[in-house]
């Protein structure tokens, strides 16, 4: 039996191919629910993961599958029904799985034969079968796993093209922000794989570099903090060598040993959802947990930067709180934070979340031309209709912040405190130049989108 499992890409997103420029593995990332999903396949599956963000492949000419199953975040759902559509033309049943399709799954019903929601550790196995016996059925509902029961993944499959490996170690996040997905998807019950099968699974993984893709490796209690010091001394004790990174809250920054453990086991930098420069913001998107105990993001950026780490930090933008000047106020704050990297986003209804739910209550859901209109659920564009801004207003928000955080004065000031601090001013130097380069890129692609949807803010909400 044959199987094919499908990551579709999205060009807005300019995760270009790698023929074109080396530098491009550093900016794909694999796709590791496809990479567990084989693992958890029967060996008598012939199994080949096609990930389209390596290139485009004329599936009329591969050899006929038995089985295709398509992944998709919402921002890949209408590449996954045109790749559903490919294969319905020769005769192949297909399968979606993943986030989207969990979201959206009478939407995604319309174009494939069969959905499976959630995780898929409890269903895949009844899903070959039915295949296998021609009964596929059309909905498999999947539960939270325990972590223990979910196999290694298949890292010897999408060997060539990425700079990074990667591995989950936790699901769940017990804080739930208005505009993520995650807590809908995978709970707000954090749950941790046993230490020992990430250790031998991350030697399984060839790359040097890895990417730690779990949503908050620390957590946020004292006994989550306990099980990360654990997990880290765990790897060091194992020598692998790894270099790796991952997303952590602010918390991280309360605690030496926690840090000290992260660097020897191998850390190299962290991404921390900073969300919003404003304290009203942070109460509307749900992340109070970042003020806590008077918290000075300014010294808590410092002390995790002593540790030679390096800091990405996210903000949103579009905010019912935010005014005008948002952009400058994000670029401000980033620097006096002094992160290493912006990472800014504009406010994006992703479906299954409190904020979907809420702008969609209030009609103001305006990217709204389902399935083609998922492709600009990015993060990248705007796609509601915002309090205080237009779209064109809200895309010169981004730009002013990206403009001047990414301005080389900018850089050239941040390279030098690392410089002189000692902290890796040649990696600052390329990420920064890098994510420069790709705000250029985004902005480029910023005249596809009709800005007449949205031309006024509006404050009726
Ligand atoms: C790593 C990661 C990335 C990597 C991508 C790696 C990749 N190609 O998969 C990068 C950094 C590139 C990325 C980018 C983006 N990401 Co991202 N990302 C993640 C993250 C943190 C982990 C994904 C992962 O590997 N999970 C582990 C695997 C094992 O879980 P899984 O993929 O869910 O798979 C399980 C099930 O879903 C199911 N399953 C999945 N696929 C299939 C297919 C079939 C056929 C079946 C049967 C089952 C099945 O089986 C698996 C085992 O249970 C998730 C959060 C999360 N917890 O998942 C966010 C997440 C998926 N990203 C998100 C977003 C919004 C984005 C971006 C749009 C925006 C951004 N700037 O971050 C971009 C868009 C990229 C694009 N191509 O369009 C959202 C998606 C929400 C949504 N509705 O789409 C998430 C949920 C985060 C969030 N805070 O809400 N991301
Ligand atoms: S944004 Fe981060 S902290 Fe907030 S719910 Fe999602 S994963 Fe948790």
């Amino acid at each position: 039996m044959r199987l094919y499992l499908i990551n579709p890409y999205n060009p807005l997103v300019s995760l270009a191919n790698i023929k074109e420029s080396r530098w491009n593995r550093y900016r794909v990332w694999k796709p590791l629910g496809l990479l567990l999903l084989a693992g958890l396949t029967p060996k008598d599956w012939e199994i080949t993961i096609v990930d389209e963000n390596l290139g485009l492949k004329d599936y009329a000419t591969m050899p006929r599958p038995d089985l295709v199953g398509i992944t998709a975040f919402t921002s890949q759902a209408n590449r996954a029904y045109d790749v559903a559509k490919e294969f319905h033309a020769l005769g192949v049943a297909v399968v979606m799985g993943g986030i989207h399709a969990t979201m959206c799954c009478q939407e995604a019903l319309e174009h494939v034969d069969s959905v499976v929601t959630g995780e898929a550790e409890s269903v895949w196995a009844q899903v070959l079968d039915d295949a296998r016996n021609r009964r596929l059925g059309r909905v498999y509902a999947g539960e939270h796993v325990d972590m223990a029961k979910v196999p290694p993944a298949r890292h010897d499959l999408l060997a060539e093209g990425y700079a990074f490996g990667s591995i989950q170690t936790t699901r769940g996040c017990p804080l739930s922000c208005s505009f993520c997905s995650v807590s809908a998807f995978n709970g707000r019950h954090y749950r941790h794989r046993p230490i020992a099968q990430v250790i031998d699974e991350l030697r399984m993984i060839r790359e040097k570099w890895v990417l730690i893709v779990d949503d908050n490796l620390i957590g946020t209690s004292p006994s989550h903090i306990a099980r990360a010091k654990e997990l880290f001394r765990a790897i060091i004790e194992a020598d692998l060598g790894k270099n790796w990174i991952c997303q952590v809250t602010i918390n991280m920054a309360d605690d030496e040993e926690l840090l000290d453990l992260a660097v020897q086991a191998g850390c190299q930098g962290v991404f921390i959802g900073f969300e919003s420069p404003t304290p009203q913001g942070l109460a509307e998107v749900g992340k109070k947990f970042n003020l806590l105990k008077g918290r000075n993001f300014r010294q808590s950026v410092k002390r995790i930067q002593k540790h030679n780490l390096l800091v990405v930090g996210s903000f949103i933008m579009g905010l019912d709180s935010d005014k005008p000047g948002i952009g400058r106020q994000i670029a401000r704050a980033a620097s006096s934070y002094g992160v290493d990297i912006l990472n800014a986003l504009f406010l994006t209804p992703l479906p299954g979340t409190r904020l979907w739910d809420q702008m969609k209550s209030q009609d103001r859901i305006a990217a709204n031309d389902f399935p083609e209109d998922w492709r600009y659920y990015t993060l990248g564009f705007p796609t509601a209709h915002y309090k205080h801004f237009s779209w064109s207003a809200l895309l010169d928000e981004m730009n002013s912040c990206d403009g001047r955080f990414y301005s080389l004065r900018h850089i050239f000031h941040r390279m030098a405190g690392s410089l002189l601090r000692r902290r890796r001013p040649m990696l600052s130097l390329v990420t920064n130049l890098s994510y420069r380069n790709n705000s250029r890129l985004t902005r480029r692609t910023y005249n596809l989108l009709n800005l007449d949807r949205c031309t006024v803010g509006s404050n009726e909400w």
